[in-house]
C-alpha cells in the first residue's frame, strides 16, 4: 500500500571551495606578491514548510539531499563563489529528528517555518590571506572544509482545527470535499483515503478553520491494524473530533455499534485522544430508509444530542458548521 508520512532522509551540506596559491605576474614585476583568493562557503541544508505540500511521500523515494559545494578561490584575489543551500520542502506538522541523536531538531509547525540541518563547509582561504611582514610569499593555501553529512527521520503529525474520523466508507472525505475546496478522493470502497487531507473550511468572512480528513479507522487500529497507528496519530494535533457514523441503509454496521468501533480505537490508542472534544454527525442522512431510530440509537451511544447531515444534499451542513464556529466563539481549547 502506497503511504508513508514518515521518512529517513540523509542530507549532505555542500564542500567548501579550495584556497587558491597564486603569484601576481605583471610586466616589469618580477616578484609579484601573493595574489590567491579564497574559496566560497558550501550551502546549507534547510527544511522548509510549504502548505501546498501534504504528504512526506516524495522524500520517501528521494533519499538524499546535497546541498552545493563551494567553488576554489582563483588568482587575482577572486572569491569562489558560495555553493547554494538545498532547500528540502515538507508539509506543515513535520517533525524533524536527528536519527543517530535520537534528539527531535525542530517540530516544523508554520507555513514557511524553516530549520537549518547541516551548515555547508568553510571556504579555504588563499595564500594572500597568510601574508604579514614576516612571510610576505606564502606559498601554500588552506582546502575548503568538508560539508556535514546527518541523517534525518521526518515525521508528519498533521495540526488541524477539526479531524473527520469514522469507520471506512463513512462518508468523511466527500463531507470535506463540500465543506472546502480540497478535492479528496472519494470511491464506493474502503480505505480510498490513504494520507490525511487538510481542507480549509470558511466559516465566515472573518474565520477559518482546518478540517482534515482522516483515513478510516477500523476495529484494532490502535494496534496497527489497517495502518491505524499512523492514522491514529494525526488525530493528536486536531483541536476538536467530527465523529462521522453513516445511517444509510448500506451502511457496514449499526450506528451505535459502528460509534463504540471508533470510541474503543481511540481510548486504547491514548486516553488523552479520547479526552478530545467531539461532535457527533449522522451521515447519509438522504440514503437512511428510517432515519429517526438510528439517530437516537446513536444519540443513546455517545450520550448526547447527534446531528445529522447529508453531504449529497447538503441538508444540516449549515447547522454543522455554525455548530463548530460557536465552539470556536466559546473560545474552547484542546490539547
Ligand atoms: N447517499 C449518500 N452517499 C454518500 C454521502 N456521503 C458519502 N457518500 C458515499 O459514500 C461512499 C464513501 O464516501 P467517501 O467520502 O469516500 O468515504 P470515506 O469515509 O472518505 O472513506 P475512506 O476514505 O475509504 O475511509 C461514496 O460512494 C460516497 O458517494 C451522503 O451524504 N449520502
Ligand atoms: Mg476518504
Amino acid at each position: 500500500m502506497l503511504f508513508r508520512d514518515e521518512a529517513q532522509i540523509l542530507v549532505v551540506s555542500g564542500k567548501g571551495g579550495d584556497g587558491c596559491c597564486s603569484f601576481r605576474r605583471e610586466k616589469f614585476v618580477p616578484k609579484g606578491g601573493p595574489d590567491g583568493g579564497d574559496g566560497g562557503n558550501g550551502g546549507d541544508v534547510v527544511m522548509r514548510t510549504d502548505p501546498q505540500i501534504t504528504t512526506l511521500m516524495d522524500h520517501y523515494r528521494k533519499r538524499r539531499y546535497t546541498a552545493e559545494g563551494g567553488q576554489p578561490g582563483g588568482p587575482k584575489m577572486m572569491t569562489g563563489r558560495n555553493g547554494q543551500d538545498c532547500i528540502v520542502r515538507v508539509p506543515v506538522g513535520t517533525i524533524v529528528r536527528d536519527i543517530d541523536r535520537g534528539n527531535v531538531l525542530r517540530d516544523l509547525t508554520e507555513p514557511g517555518e524553516e530549520v537549518r540541518i547541516v551548515v555547508g563547509g568553510k571556504g579555504g582561504r588563499g595564500n594572500k590571506a597568510f601574508a604579514h611582514s614576516t612571510r610576505q610569499t606564502p606559498r601554500f593555501s588552506e582546502m575548503g572544509k568538508a560539508g556535514e553529512e546527518r541523517r534525518v527521520m521526518l515525521e508528519l503529525k498533521m495540526i488541524a482545527d477539526v479531524g473527520i474520523i469514522g469507520l471506512p466508507n463513512a462518508g468523511k472525505s466527500t463531507l470535506l470535499s463540500r465543506v472546502s475546496s480540497a478535492r479528496p478522493k472519494i470511491a464506493a470502497y474502503p480505505f480510498t483515503t490513504l494520507t490525511p487531507q487538510p481542507g480549509i473550511v470558511e466559516i465566515d468572512d472573518m474565520t477559518q478553520l482546518v478540517f482534515a480528513d482522516i483515513p478510516g479507522l477500523v476495529e484494532g487500529a490502535h494496534d496497527g491494524i489497517g495502518l491505524g497507528h499512523q492514522f491514529l496519530r494525526h488525530i493528536e494535533r486536531t483541536r476538536i473530533l467530527l465523529h462521522l457514523v453513516d445511517i444509510s441503509a448500506t451502511a457496514s454496521a449499526p450506528p451505535a455499534e459502528a460509534y463504540r468501533v471508533i470510541r474503543n480505537e481511540l481510548q486504547s490508542y491514548s486516553t488523552e485522544l479520547a479526552r478530545k472534544p467531539e461532535v457527533v454527525v449522522a451521515t447519509k442522512l438522504d440514503a437512511a430508509d428510517d432515519p429517526q431510530p438510528a439517530i437516537a440509537s446513536l444519540a443513546r451511544a455517545c450520550g448526547h444530542e447527534v446531528l445529522a447531515i447529508s453531504a449529497v444534499t447538503g441538508e444540516g451542513l449549515r447547522e454543522l458548521l455554525s455548530t463548530f464556529a460557536r465552539w470556536l466563539e466559546s473560545g474552547a481549547e484542546a490539547t
